[in-house]
């Protein structure tokens, strides 16, 4: 049964941030424009077999060009912020060398618009889009990549950071890492164990270094790192399949949150790859756990997983085990909505964090405009279960403050192209028309509440 949206508000404080994200490469399209330079995105997509339909960024949801309107629409919405990101390739084309001051202008467009509709700028600075030119000297497998992000972060902070309420150096580096330099799904598309531990504490020394960068310039910004981090339940209750839990909780949350928040990778990832990373020098770690002001989680789905069977396998060692349910969104993933509380519980009782916004949140379904409507009511639902959980935690003294919906509008959905909506907005992609769906009026209608003080009162 879903409350009304003022029973709902009620379950939340007056103060709590309700928002709507998006991602640069996934909206904005003008790829060549106004001096931008090709990311690793740009060269993926446009290799046969990567993308679904070999679709590309090269005009998206053309934000870009439509940048008042789709502020008038997120204004529209009630929200009272707005997530989104920078693309580096746009702000230092080549990964290092010239600044391109008409990248910055876009963004100061971008963050006067939000201001002057009294909408709060939460700017994430990498969200997968890097410099292309960066790829040849090893990408996120190389050091220097590390320092070029921190100058990249400097250049931004130093131009923008005056009108942020929020900053994260990025998105979800378990993509960036895992994902593109282990499973091969996402850019650059490489499959190699070793490949994605030198990318993986490079990206963790570049978040360091970025916040570093950040702090140098804007002391008085909260920093924050966004993390994907995963809510894993064994697939049975044997022993086995509780040990790999436990190893898959490391090596899928703990190689971030345990650099990050305790100064330490974890030890049994250690025993085991260790000898395969790339050398960790004198003030890396202190480098990586520097205090955060925030952290962002993006939660959709739950991981299941058995013992692996097999002889030699790599460490986690495990398997994907059934979901519990047949709720499933159209890209199949689960939906259970108890493992978002779960999931924060686990990582607060194994981690000292700071306060928490849920920086994503939301379900893909495909359904379209009939009669000028989308009736999305599974994608209502699903929202709306997620964060009665939220509003548990919050009751339970969990420092929750903000959630953001993912995502504003249908957009690039990465590998799988524009045939996997997630936008609480409909966007056809031919004519460029918005339209706000079903679970979009009503999440206007609950972000509408706010803020307005103590909800219990009205
Ligand atoms: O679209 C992505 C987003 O870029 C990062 N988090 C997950 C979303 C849905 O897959």
């Amino acid at each position: 049964m879903i409350p009304e949206t003022k029973t709902l508000a009620g379950r939340f404080p007056g103060d709590f941030v309700f928002g709507v994200a998006t991602a640069a490469f996934q909206i904005e399209g003008a790829t060549k424009t106004d001096g931008r330079k090709p990311s690793i995105w740009d060269a993926f997509s446009n290799m046969p077999g990567r993308v679904y339909g070999r679709h590309n960024g090269d005009i998206a949801c053309d934000h870009y060009n439509r940048l008042e309107d789709d502020l008038d629409l997120i204004q529209s919405l009630g929200v009272a912020a707005y997530r989104f990101s920078i693309a580096w390739p746009r702000i230092v084309p080549e990964g290092t060398g010239p600044v391109n001051e008409k990248g910055l202008d876009f963004y100061d467009r971008l963050v006067d618009g939000l201001k002057a509709r009294g909408i709060k700028a939460f700017a994430t600075l990498y969200h997968w889009d890097l410099p292309l030119m960066l790829a040849g000297d090893g990408g996120w497998t190389a050091r220097q990549t590390a320092y070029a992000f921190q100058r990249y972060a400097r250049t931004v902070i130093a131009r923008l950071g005056d009108r942020l309420d929020a900053v994260a150096t990025f998105n979800e580096p378990w993509c960036s890492v895992w994902l593109s330099h282990l499973y091969g799904i996402h850019a650059p598309g490489e499959r190699n164990m070793d490949a994605a531990l030198h990318a993986l504490h490079f990206t963790n020394l570049a978040h360091g270094l970025g916040v570093s960068a950040i702090r140098a310039e804007r002391p008085d910004l909260p920093v924050g790192l966004v993390l994907n981090a995963h809510s894993i339940y064994p697939g049975s209750d044997d022993a086995g399949d509780r040990a790999a839990a436990d190893r898959a909780f490391d090596f899928h949350n703990g190689v971030f949150f345990g650099p990050v928040f305790k100064g330490e990778y974890p030890e049994r990832f250690l025993s085991a790859l260790g000898h395969r990373m790339p050398e960790i020098e004198p003030g890396d770690m202190e480098t990586i756990s520097q205090p955060l002001d925030w952290w962002g989680l993006n939660y959709y789905t739950p991981m299941r997983v058995a013992d692996d069977p097999a002889e030699g396998s790599d460490f986690p060692a495990t398997v994907p085990a059934p979901p519990a349910g047949d709720l499933r969104t159209d890209i199949g993933w689960e939906v259970h909505a108890p493992a978002l509380g779960d999931l924060v519980r686990k990582l607060n009782a194994d981690y000292t964090l700071p306060d928490c916004y849920i920086t994503e949140n939301g379900a893909c379904y495909n359904m379209g405009v009939e009669n000028g409507v989308v009736d999305d009511q599974p994608r209502l639902d699903y929202i709306a279960d997620h964060l009665g959980v939220t509003a548990d935690l919050i009751s339970e003294g969990y420092p929750m403050r903000g959630y953001f919906a993912w995502s504003l509008m249908d957009n690039f959905e990465w590998a799988e192209g524009y045939r996997m909506r997630f936008g609480i907005v409909h966007v056809d992609y031919e004519r460029q028309v918005r339209t706000v769906k079903k679970s979009g009026h009503w999440y206007a209608a609950l972000a509408g509440q706010f803020p307005k003080g103590n909800h219990r009162e009205g």
